[in-house]
């Protein structure tokens, strides 16, 4: 075992710097903030947990669940929507799935953007229903 950490320190080494640099990396990085938005929701707050859990759940493994995406915030209001985003907060995301080692906080737009892709023909639907949902609040689609 000794015979292989000297035959090989060199590319050993260089493994151990780049990974420590990658670290030092990722801990330096901006942390993106999450800012609320001022809502008057009425719903308990149990409730808006539960839907932005759904959210979650629909976009966080491998895939979507088109169908729990959006019938989760079918005739929400405005506030209860906004709720809905504040709860949801930021969750690290990895290339569209729930990445809690290599992922980057997003709020909930950040996860539609990831999880959802605008030339997928699957995804077209709900995107335009996502739209119409959340075109009563302030947050807008990137695309
Ligand atoms: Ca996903």
């Amino acid at each position: 075992m000794m015979k292989f950490f000297i035959k090989n320190r060199k590319p050993i080494l260089i493994g151990a710097g780049i990974l420590t640099a990658l670290l030092i990396i990722k801990s330096r990085r901006k942390k993106p903030i999450l800012r609320p938005l001022p809502t008057l929701s009425m719903l308990p707050k149990a409730t808006i947990q539960s839907i932005a859990a759904m959210q979650y759940q629909a976009m966080a493994q491998f895939g979507t669940d088109e169908e729990l995406l959006v019938r989760s915030l079918e005739g929400l209001g405005a506030e209860d929507l906004k709720a809905v985003y504040n709860e949801f907060g930021l969750r690290p995301n990895f290339m569209g799935d729930s990445g809690e080692y290599f992922g980057r906080d997003l709020d909930l737009f950040g996860w539609y953007a990831e999880d959802l892709d605008p030339t997928d023909e699957d995804d077209i639907p709900v995107i335009a229903d996502l739209k119409r949902i959340w075109s009563v609040t302030p947050l807008k689609f990137p695309y």
